[in-house]
């Protein structure tokens, strides 16, 4: 460890993840390192996990509250959740036993944009943060903290906590230093500046992270890697929806609204998103650019292909197969990579000014065009927003897409009213299923409404919706955007009474 971590007085503050865990308190507010299965601290919350527990068997209220930088991994999310550990958590989680308590009721969590939680945190809107704790790669003989495979909110964590907790992860590869761009240009209004990145590979801050090192109370070592994070190998509908696509950008470029190597690219994250860049490598495209939040397997194979020349995200997260390409070939990756705090790869200021080509997935669109990312049936949570919306309202272009129908059949992904909004029609220019493409741009709501079912929903779903807007024209109160107010949500309550959207 002492090759790790090279500021001495640290070393005397190495400790067991349990003797770690007895420093947080009950009611604490506590800042966790991790984004999209990366980067989290992987002992610290298993211990604390497990004197949660014990604290419970003995009557003893004790939860916390958790924030991290977007979903982290069973070792934090779910063993916390697991034993009710967890007051509030934010913002934004996918883990199964998480959903479970969220959905049932027994854990509060706030859905945020990912690119809003630093400067909240910083403008005092989440309350005090008591607590971080922060895996990191080592620490510097000044006492800098090398970054790990995601930064997220690491940064505000460390500024703004009263106590850190380290884990020095010795897995994480010692060549990852360099990799990283940490701004500390940001201030809270009235004193802010423009961010200084015209360029998606331009470096605008320094490799490492800062903190006091007088509140660093504990060292943890650990020694294992991330999540792996595996993907399915394209199906036929991530495949139709990747070849709409790109068959799309190359229309655009023709026509002149995009430059020939396109403009930076973001792709959430999932199978869908990693079918695309997959094309990608497989298209005329050629030095490509990633202005991301989360780089995958995709991403990786196009900058290993020569087909893209940089990407900048805020979380590596990758299978195991891919890992091992990055490890091996680090040298070549670090000269590609950045890896930055998730206010900056997310910033609304830099999405714009970049003119970023966003693509993310949805659960559900309306045939007006509006998008639900979030909600199954308008109440159940899935897994929030992410960074969607960070990229969707400010892109240059930006695509949502979805197969057209979910649960073999019985749900249709386009519905007459959303049942529940996070992109507003106004954010989403291109919806595309495996159906085909709609180009929403210019149109008016009606105009939309014909598109989207002509071009996106299932045949089995057409008629209905088709059956639908004609009534709407008649009946509804303004033929602005017409709605039949007491049928709007009647697939949704169809499917939940019955199993099915389908009539009869
Ligand atoms: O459920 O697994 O129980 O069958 O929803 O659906 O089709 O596997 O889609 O894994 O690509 O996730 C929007 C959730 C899509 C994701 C969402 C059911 C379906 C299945 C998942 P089962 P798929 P994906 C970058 C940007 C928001 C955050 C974001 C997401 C499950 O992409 O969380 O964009 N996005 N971040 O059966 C009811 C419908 C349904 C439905 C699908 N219409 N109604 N259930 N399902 N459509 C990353 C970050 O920000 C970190």
């Amino acid at each position: 460890l002492a090759d790790r971590v090279r500021y001495p007085d640290f070393l005397q503050r190495v400790m067991s993840a349990d003797e770690a865990a007895a420093l947080i308190p009950a009611g604490a507010n506590v800042g966790m390192s991790g984004f999209t299965g990366a980067g989290y601290p992987k002992a610290v919350p298993l211990a604390l996990a497990a004197r949660i527990e014990n604290e419970h068997a003995q009557g003893h209220p004790f939860r916390i509250s958790v924030w991290t930088g977007a979903s982290t991994a069973p070792e934090l999310d779910g063993a916390l959740a697991k034993v009710n550990g967890i007051e509030m958590r934010l913002p934004f989680q996918s883990d199964p036993i998480c959903r479970n308590k969220i959905n049932s009721g027994e854990m509060q969590f706030s859905d945020m944009h990912l690119s809003h939680v630093a400067q909240h945190a910083w403008f005092g809107f989440l309350g005090h943060l008591d607590v971080a704790v922060v895996e990191v790669a080592g620490v510097l003989p000044d006492g800098r903290l090398i970054p790990s495979t995601a930064v997220g909110n690491n940064k505000t964590w460390l500024d703004l906590a009263d106590k850190v907790i380290l884990e020095v992860n010795t897995q994480v590869p010692e060549k990852m230093d360099g990799m990283h761009d940490i701004y500390y240009g940001t201030a809270v209004p009235p004193h802010r500046k423009p961010i200084p990145m015209t360029h998606p590979h331009e470096r605008i801050g320094e490799p490492y992270l800062h903190v006091d090192p007088a509140k660093v109370v504990a060292v943890v070592h650990t020694q294992q890697g991330d999540r792996d994070t595996r993907f399915a190998a394209p199906d036929a509908v991530s495949q139709k929806i990747a070849s709409y696509i790109i068959d799309f950008l190359q229309f655009e470029v023709k026509q002149g609204r995009l430059p020939a190597h396109l403009l930076p690219l973001q792709s959430g994250v999932g199978n869908v998103a990693n079918a695309v860049l997959a094309g990608l490598l497989d298209s005329p495209f050629e030095q490509l650019t990633g202005y991301t939040e989360v780089l995958q397997d995709g991403m990786l194979d196009l900058l290993r292909a020569g087909k893209m020349v940089s990407a900048s995200a805020t979380a590596i997260s990758l299978s195991k197969t891919a890992l091992a390409d990055f490890t091996e070939n680090i040298d070549f990756y670090r000269e590609r990579i950045l890896l930055r705090p998730q206010e900056i790869s997310n910033h609304p200021e830099l999405v714009r000014r970049l003119g970023i080509i966003a693509m993310n997935a949805m659960i559900e669109a309306d045939i007006y065009g509006n998008v639900n990312s979030t909600h199954i049936m308008g109440s159940g949570m899935m897994n929030g927003i992410g960074g969607s919306g960070d990229f969707a309202r400010n892109a240059y272009l930006s695509f949502f897409v979805t197969p057209s129908v979910a649960k073999d059949g019985a749900i249709s992904c386009i519905v007459p009213m959303a049942s529940h909004v996070d992109h507003t029609e106004h954010d989403v220019q291109i919806i595309v299923t495996e159906q085909g493409l709609a180009d929403l741009r210019g149109l008016s709501p009606t105009q939309r409404a014909q598109r989207i079912i002509d071009q996106c929903a299932h045949p089995d779903f057409r008629p209905a919706l088709h059956d639908y807007v004609a009534r709407a024209k008649k009946g509804a109160s303004g033929q602005h955007t017409p709605h039949l107010l007491d049928e709007a949500l009647s697939w949704h309550s169809r499917y939940v009474k019955t199993g099915s959207m389908k009539l009869g």
